[in-house]
């Protein structure tokens, strides 16, 4: 019940909480809530499985018999919750690889698992998984090949309004999308309903993109859109699931000749950094398998990558502010294979342990420059884990330290950084110390956040009293987190 007193207790507060300082002006490309939405996954799955499954191919031609798809045991909730159990925040479905075998009953084409006898011809594979990513509070995303080798109408523009139809049938059927993912491969040549031979087309202008992404805005106003040059998200331009180092959200994509830009058309040197003063916002995705191939093979069952590598992978994305895709392929019976389970639980129990409490939270803070020296942003809300908070320093100051006094000695190896990125990418570098006795000594030292920096350093180290110093920034830094973690072990 609100009481009159009630209400005058919580006069003083809300007076206090009052900004008297203006917040920055935005420096640069910043993201769009989509963008925003997105970032704060972090971490999400790939799931790799089509007919290639059953035929042991990495790319199908396009003349596979349907009936071949047939994972009899097939567990969408086993699947989805494998990836969860990792720290997976979404999962992206191949619907349709470039052999054109669709995971779900379009009416499109007969190229589809209505053809094939798994669950009597009624199966979706796009449903089940869609529903059991809702059931685990998990985002789904879809994949959709543009390259298609089993289409006769392939390198058309008959193709196009087909291709522009599934993505319909995926956008309208199966609830909130929150990613649309459009590979730049194209081989040239495929079965194309009979005809198997090489067709080419022209990457700038045969997909005519901008009215595809139209109508994805207009189906899915919250799904980013991901490729080769966005125009939500930028592919990383390697398969090996690493951002480069610095990796700058802003990007502005250029043709291999230095002329207009398209997916598959992409000067891929440049997708790992990005561009520091690019002028969109549109940062990296870095896609890798867990395994040599994107399909399961059962050669390949030694090959999985242990909880080791997976975590390395996690630190060189994720870490330097870039999202880790990692794909995880379905085996013929419909689930993750036992190698692959294991990985995948080594590194769900590590990024659990390990972040699971941030060990400065209740550090005593002193900054030596502070917005309007207004507390709103003063350097304590660093450290409240609530990333709408930030510290902020004056217009026009772009170096700044902030000291953390943690009141004992901490034992810690991993540290995290994060910016208020709704102002940009302000920060060029920075370096992190500790107070050895008589003086600073440093531990760390980098250059982009961004959404995120992780450090982790070579070997656990012991500090009572931390400083984060901002060295060099485009603008004045507006950060929103500092925190150090103990890491977990590898089991
Ligand atoms: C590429 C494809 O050619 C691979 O088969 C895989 O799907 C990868 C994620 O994208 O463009």
């Amino acid at each position: 019940m609100i009481t009159r007193r009630s209400l005058l207790a919580g006069f003083p507060a809300a007076l206090a909480a009052a900004r008297t300082t203006t917040p920055p002006s935005p420096y640069g490309a910043i993201p769009s809530a989509r963008q925003q939405a997105w970032h704060d996954l972090e971490f999400t799955g790939f799931l790799h499985f089509t007919v290639n499954t059953f035929t042991d191919k990495e790319w199908g031609y396009g003349d596979e018999e349907p009936d071949i798809f047939n994972p009899a045991r097939f567990d969408a909730d086993a699947l989805v919750g494998a990836l969860a159990d990792a720290g997976m925040r979404g999962v992206i479905l191949t619907c349709k690889h470039h052999d054109g075998f669709c995971l779900w009953p379009t009416r499109t084409t007969d190229h589809s698992v209505a053809q094939s006898r798994w669950r009597g011809s009624r199966g979706d594979v796009v449903r089940e998984i869609s529903q059991a990513a809702a059931r685990r509070k998990m985002k789904f995303g879809v994949y959709l090949s543009p390259w298609d080798r089993n289409s006769p109408q392939y390198g058309t523009p008959e193709y196009i309004k087909l291709y522009r139809a599934q993505l319909s049938e995926l956008l309208t059927g199966y609830g909130p999308i929150f990613e649309v993912w459009h590979d730049g491969a194209n081989g040239g040549d495929g079965f194309y309903g009979g005809a198997r031979e090489k067709r080419t087309i022209d990457k700038n202008t045969y997909y005519d993109w901008a009215r595809t992404w139209e109508m994805i805005r207009a189906m899915q106003p919250e799904a980013v859109v991901f490729s080769d040059v966005g125009p939500d998200v930028r592919w990383v331009g390697n398969e090996r699931g690493v951002a480069g180092d610095p990796c700058w959200a802003a990007f502005d994509p250029v043709g291999e000749d230095g002329g207009a830009a398209s997916p598959g058309n992409v000067r891929t040197r440049e997708s790992g950094t990005g561009h520091r003063h690019g002028s969109k916002w549109l940062p990296a995705e870095c896609d890798v398998s867990i395994r040599p191939g994107w399909f399961w093979h059962e050669a390949e069952n030694a090959r999985v990558k242990k909880t080791s590598q997976l975590v390395n992978l996690y630190y060189q994305s994720v870490g330097r502010g870039a999202t880790l895709l990692l794909n995880v392929p379905p085996n013929r019976d419909g689930l993750i294979s036992s190698e692959d389970v294991t990985s995948l639980k080594g590194l769900g129990a590590y990024l659990g342990g390990t972040f699971a409490q941030n060990l400065a939270a209740r550090a005593k803070t002193d900054a030596t420059h502070v917005r309007g020296n207004d507390k709103q942003d003063g350097p304590v809300q660093l450290l409240d884990g609530r990333p709408e908070t930030f510290w902020a320093t004056d217009d026009g100051v772009t170096s700044a330290d902030v000291t953390f006094d943690l009141g004992r000695p901490v034992k810690f190896q991993v540290i995290r950084l994060r910016e208020a990125i709704r102002f940009g990418q302000r920060v060029d570098a920075f370096t992190v110390e500790r107070w050895q006795s008589d003086s600073w000594e440093q531990v760390a030292s980098s250059t982009s956040i961004g959404p995120r920096r992780l450090i982790r350093l070579d070997a656990p180290i012991i500090a009572t009293r931390l400083r984060l110093r901002i060295t060099q920034a485009s603008a004045s830094p507006a950060m929103s987190e500092f925190a150090v973690f103990a890491e977990a072990n590898l089991g």
